[in-house]
């Protein structure tokens, strides 16, 4: 099949690990679950798994023939290696109109705790620590509806100025539909003034579970799932690569977990554009959901080992340290996943809703996590390149 991928010329690099699987060398023998032979057996003829596949690997105890299968998927598309990213988190605003469920990152407008940054004092962020250099600054906020559209792109243009040499990973497609219903502009020409102020990628969030039945018990004011999907395709069309995500362990159930996977390797078949999949796992404290209890190291696995194998065009997946803690993070580079995210300097959508792991690691850190899980650690660009010294 020749994926739209093809057409995009700066995912060339990325044209072998867009495309499906590969026959997969899978060892039944180590199987225990015998829903997981079916799966396996699938995958040995390179076959393309279904929905009822993803139930199997999602509902699956045998954890460590799930790391099995996964294991084989993640070293046809990425060896052994392991990529981590010198960059800092930047959230310029808290203010929110959508009220999410999950979220203990919001406030109302003028609430206590709500801040919005100037342009100036989030470049100052970015500047800090010169010594450190960093290859990418991860942008997110809120949909705040007291900004005017030109305050993001003299965003952008103040971190570019900031940190010259970081690519602005900025902006997730909530946002984006946002800006584009405040400016009454259509998302590619959103897209468009943005990329012109230095916007070179998107991350990955607001996707969280597509199926409509948890959004409108979660987010009702949030876009659908389908129009998260279509601006994700637009950047993709307009040349940008873009993250997915998927918030789990709260309300959703192992179907619609893995429809949401579904539903973005077809996009991925259609536009190509998307480098990595990151499984978010929900955090309940100060949340409306604070009932809930924290995901199982268990399911955080699984979740991963499911994305990789049933995710086949989707080059990298995200075990995202922040959520997971550094250690599962490092057990599930044996799960499926090939990329840790990187040294963060400061985070606070997690940590406000009760993580405790550290704000921020060195990249001596994130090194020593993948050669002690006997992986290559690779210095990676906002676009997977590799970056030597
Ligand atoms: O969009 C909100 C989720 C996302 C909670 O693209 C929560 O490289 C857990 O998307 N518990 C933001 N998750 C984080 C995100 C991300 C992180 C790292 C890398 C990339 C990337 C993207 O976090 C939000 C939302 O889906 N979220 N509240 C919570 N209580």
């Amino acid at each position: 099949m020749q994926s739209s991928a093809a057409k995009l010329s700066h995912h060339d690099s990325h044209f072998d690990l867009a495309q499906p699987l590969p026959p997969l060398e899978i060892d039944l023998g180590l199987l225990d679950d015998r829903a997981l032979i079916t799966v396996g057996r699938k995958l040995a003829q390179g076959q393309r798994l279904d929905l009822e596949d993803g139930l199997r690997l999602m509902t699956s105890r045998d954890l460590s023939g799930l790391g099995h299968l996964a294991h084989q998927a993640r070293l046809a598309k990425n060896g052994l290696r392991a990529y981590y990213v010198r960059n800092r988190h930047i959230n310029y605003s808290n203010v929110c109109a959508n009220g999410c469920a999950f979220c203990a990152f919001w406030r109302e407008p003028g609430q206590k705790g709500a801040q919005t940054m100037t342009p100036a004092q989030a470049a100052a962020l970015a500047a800090q620590n010169p010594d450190m250099p960093l290859e990418e600054l991860h942008v997110v906020g809120a949909c705040n509806p007291g900004l005017d559209f030109s305050y993001y792109p003299d965003l952008l243009r103040a971190l570019g100025q900031a940190r010259p040499q970081a690519a602005l990973k900025a902006f997730t497609a909530v946002e984006i539909d946002h800006m584009a219903q405040v400016a009454g502009l259509d998302v590619c020409q959103v897209l468009d003034i943005l990329r012109q102020a230095g916007l070179k990628a998107m991350p990955g969030g607001g996707a969280e579970v597509f199926a409509p039945r948890v959004r409108r018990a979660l987010c009702p004011s949030k876009p659908s799932g389908a129009r998260w999907l279509e601006v994700s395709g637009l950047a993709h069309q307009m040349g940008l690569q873009t993250n997915a995500t998927m918030l789990y362990g709260h309300i959703e159930t192992a179907q619609e977990r893995v429809e949401h996977l579904l539903a973005l390797r077809e996009q991925q078949d259609k536009t190509g554009g998307f480098s990595a999949f990151i499984p978010l796992a929900f955090h309940p404290a100060n949340t409306k959901l604070a009932h809930l209890a924290p995901t199982t190291a268990l399911d955080d696995l699984r979740v991963i080992a499911t994305s990789r194998l049933m995710l086949d065009n989707f080059p990298h997946i995200k075990a995202y340290w922040v959520m997971l803690s550094p250690k599962l993070a490092q057990v599930a580079l044996g799960y499926g996943a090939d990329d840790l995210d990187g040294t963060i300097v400061e985070e606070r959508i997690t940590h406000e809703a009760g993580a405790n792991t550290a704000v921020g690691l060195t990249e001596a850190e994130l090194r020593q996590m993948i050669e002690a899980a006997g992986c290559a650690p690779v210095r990676r660009d906002a676009f997977y390149n590799a970056v030597e010294d």
